[in-house]
C-alpha cells in the first residue's frame, strides 16, 4: 500500500489536471455584459500574448513557461497595464484546479478565447512550471505601439518570428479595444471586437486613416466614422511593402489567415518552454 501511494505522489502536477474541463470553465468566464464589449476574451488573448512575448531566443529567457507576468516588477511594466483584470478573472480556476500552473492557465485562456470567439482551433500543450519573481524579464521586451515597422520587426525577430508570421499574428487586433486608462490609446479596431475575424486587414486596407485630433498619444481613426482606430504600429503593416503583401493576402483569404494565425499563435505560446517529453498536444473542439 505504501509503494502504491508513493507512486501516486510522484505523478507530476500537470498530469493531474483535466484540461478539457479547464477549457469549459474558462469558456464560462468569457461572457459578462458589464465588462467592456461583453467579453473577457480579448483581454485573455492579450494576457496569453504578453505572458509569452517576452521571449528572447538569444538568451533563452522569458516566454510563458514561468508565468512571471504575475509578479512585480513584470506585472507593473507599462505594456502590461490592465492585465491584472484578466488574471483576477482566471484566479478562481487556479484555486479549483490546484495542479494547473499559471503558465498553462494563462496560455490556455488565450486559446479558449480565440476559439470561442470564432477563430481557428489552436494546438496547445500543458506542462509549464511556474517561476518566482527573480525570473521576471526586464522591461522593454514587448512592442511599443507608438513605433513603426523596424521596431515591430526587432521585437518579433527577437522571439524568432518571420514577416509572414508577424503579419498573421497582428490579425488578433480584430479583437478588443484600447483603453485610455491602460495604454493611453482609445477605441476598438472594428465594429465586432468580440468576434475573431480577418477584419483587422480589411479595415486597415479599405479605410482612409487620419490622425485622431485629441490630446492623447498619436493614433489614427477611420475618416468616415471616426469610430475605429489604428495604432502607429498597426499602420506600419499597411505602409511597409513586405508586410503589406501578407496584409492583402489575409484580407482576401480568411482561410489562409486562420491557418497561419493558428500556427503562429501556437508557436508564440510555446516560446522558450521546456515541455515534459510526454506532454500531449491538444486541439480542443470549440463548444457549441
Ligand atoms: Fe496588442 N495591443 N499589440 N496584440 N492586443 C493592445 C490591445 C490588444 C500592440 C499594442 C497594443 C499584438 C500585438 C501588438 C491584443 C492582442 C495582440 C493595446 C491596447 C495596445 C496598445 C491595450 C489597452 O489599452 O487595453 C502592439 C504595438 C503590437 C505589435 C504590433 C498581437 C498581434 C496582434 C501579438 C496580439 O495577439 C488584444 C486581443 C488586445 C485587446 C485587449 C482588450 O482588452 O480588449
Amino acid at each position: 500500500w505504501y509503494f502504491y501511494s508513493k507512486q501516486q505522489d510522484e505523478t507530476p502536477a500537470w498530469k493531474k489536471v483535466n484540461y478539457q474541463n479547464v477549457y469549459k470553465d474558462i469558456a464560462d468566464l468569457l461572457e459578462d455584459e458589464n465588462y467592456d464589449d461583453g467579453s473577457y476574451g480579448p483581454v485573455f488573448v492579450r494576457l496569453a500574448w504578453h505572458a509569452s512575448g517576452t521571449y528572447d531566443k538569444k538568451t533563452h529567457t522569458g516566454g510563458s513557461g514561468g508565468a512571471t507576468i504575475r509578479h512585480a516588477p513584470e506585472s507593473e511594466h507599462g505594456a502590461n497595464a490592465g492585465l491584472d483584470v484578466a488574471r483576477r478573472r482566471l484566479e478562481p480556476l487556479k484555486q479549483k484546479y490546484r495542479n494547473i500552473s499559471y503558465g498553462d492557465l494563462y496560455t490556455l485562456a488565450g486559446v479558449v478565447a480565440v476559439q470561442e470567439l470564432g477563430g481557428p482551433t489552436v494546438q496547445w500543450r500543458p506542462g509549464r512550471s511556474d517561476l518566482q519573481a527573480d525570473a521576471c524579464t526586464p522591461d522593454g521586451r514587448l512592442p511599443d505601439a507608438a513605433q513603426g515597422a523596424d521596431h515591430v520587426r526587432d521585437i518579433f525577430y527577437r522571439m524568432g518570428f518571420d514577416d509572414r508570421e508577424i503579419a498573421a499574428l497582428v490579425g488578433a487586433h480584430a479583437l478588443g479595444r484600447c483603453h485610455t486608462y491602460r495604454s493611453g490609446f482609445d477605441g476598438p479596431w472594428n465594429a465586432s471586437p468580440t468576434a475573431f475575424t480577418n477584419f483587422f486587414y480589411t479595415e486597415l486596407l479599405n479605410n482612409t486613416w487620419v490622425p485622431k485630433k485629441w490630446d492623447g498619444p498619436k493614433q489614427f481613426v477611420d475618416k468616415q466614422s471616426g469610430a475605429f482606430m489604428m495604432l502607429p504600429a498597426d499602420m506600419a503593416f499597411k505602409t511597409d511593402p513586405r508586410f503589406r503583401t501578407y496584409i492583402e493576402l489575409y484580407a482576401r483569404d480568411q482561410d489562409t489567415f486562420f491557418n497561419d494565425f493558428s500556427a503562429a499563435f501556437a508557436k508564440l505560446l510555446e516560446l522558450g518552454v521546456k515541455f515534459p517529453e510526454d506532454a500531449p498536444t491538444y486541439r480542443f473542439k470549440p463548444l457549441d
